[in-house]
């Protein structure tokens, strides 16, 4: 029974767990004054992840010193970064755009889990 087996096999490789494995997670954060929902987020130490990043006023940015990102977005925009994390722990994420008062509090939580 090839056929069987060739529609069997497509339809293992098309599943969205298989695809899944060599695909980036994917995490959109939004960010407005001054706050970035969700404000915290867990990714796997070693699994790339690709984080995109939309502004709903002014321009924002996102920055992890430790695994030398930086993202920044235009007023309304938005950007992404893919990077792998290479240590577990609790990171906290600034914004890196000057945006107003409270900018300085911006920040955002990243676990980083084994
Ligand atoms: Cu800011």
């Amino acid at each position: 029974m090839p056929i069987l087996a060739a529609a069997l096999l497509a339809a293992l490789l098309s599943s969205p767990a298989a695809w899944s494995q060599g695909q980036p997670q994917r995490i959109e954060i939004v960010a407005k004054r001054f706050t970035y929902s969700p404000g915290e987020i867990t990714v796997k130490k070693g699994q790339p992840v690709t984080l995109v990043l939309k502004s709903l006023d002014v321009g924002h940015g996102l920055r992890f010193r430790d695994f030398g990102v930086d993202i920044k977005v235009k007023a309304g925009g938005s950007n992404e970064v893919t990077f792998t994390p290479d240590k577990t722990g609790d990171f906290i994420g600034h914004c890196s755009v000057f945006c107003g008062s409270g900018h300085g509090s911006m920040t955002l939580i990243m676990h980083v889990v084994a």
